[in-house]
């Protein structure tokens, strides 16, 4: 007989696409599954940091002298008035994109932060890093030893509730060279975030909550895309950290 344990630990809390073929194997050590897809590699862990870890890294990410993150209405800082809340460790940004020929402000706020020379482009835009804090620091210590990736940066996006979202595509600039390791982080509410190889062959959803990590390695950025869907019954905001080794400047550098 199964023992509890094994019970919620031994099966994926999701569904993966009949015909697939994914090879999926626990990983005790580090509380998580390893899921080999077609071109790509996922770790998924849903309780990687604990609450309290989690709890606190929230409490971090957000604090700031102005007023109290937990009962602040969001949309009202957007734009230009998101500066005049002073965050103490997280540099957040209204970002404006150029998309379809315009600039759109993005429907989340954005930060990123990095060893000095890590600069990322995408969109039109161009992001020069903040540096390191301590709580940046020791999640990225967590994720390096068990992707054995050595990152150097990291891109924190926050979804004020279920109206930000972020349409499909595929971490594959070329500074992120030819098979990327990317470490997602999430803390707050808990988003469905979808997968798709890029024929439209296969699509895999999953839930990322409060404290989970989702490693995508291999030639994975090459050959599937993914998304964060709107999902407007969620009322509570979302942090996502996506770590990334940046190889040298961007072509637009
Ligand atoms: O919020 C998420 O889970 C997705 C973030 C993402 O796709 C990205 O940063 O490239």
């Amino acid at each position: 007989m199964e023992s509890l344990q094994q019970q919620k630990t031994s099966r994926l809390p999701f569904e993966l696409p009949v015909g697939l073929n994914a090879n999926v194997s626990w990983d005790p050590a580090d509380n998580g599954f390893w899921i080999d897809v077609p071109r790509g590699r996922l770790f998924y862990a849903p309780d990687f940091f604990g609450h309290h870890y989690s709890d606190r890294s929230l409490d971090y990410l957000l604090a700031n002298d102005t007023l109290d993150w937990r009962t602040a209405n969001w949309r009202d800082y957007e734009h230009e008035a998101l500066e005049s809340v002073r965050f103490r460790h997280i540099a957040w940004q209204h970002q404006q994109v150029f998309i379809y020929g315009q600039y759109r402000y993005q429907p989340r706020y954005t930060a990123w932060h990095g060893e000095a020379g890590a600069e990322y482009g995408y969109s039109g835009i161009r992001l020069k890093p903040r540096p390191w804090n301590a709580c940046l620091d020791s999640i990225r210590q967590r994720l390096q030893a068990v992707s054995g990736t050595r990152f150097n940066a990291v891109l924190l996006n926050w979804y004020r509730d279920g109206r930000d979202a972020m349409g499909w595509h595929a971490d594959n600039e070329p500074e992120l060279g030819p098979r990327p390791s990317i470490a997602s982080v999430s803390f707050g509410a808990e988003r469905d975030f979808h997968l798709r190889s890029n024929d439209k062959r296969w699509k895999i959803s999953l839930p990322l909550g409060h404290g989970s990590v989702l490693l995508m390695q291999g030639a994975m950025q090459h050959h599937w895309q993914h998304a964060l869907p709107k999902r407007l019954r969620v009322t509570e905001l979302r942090l996502n950290l996506t770590f990334r080794t940046v190889l040298e400047p961007g072509p637009d550098h």
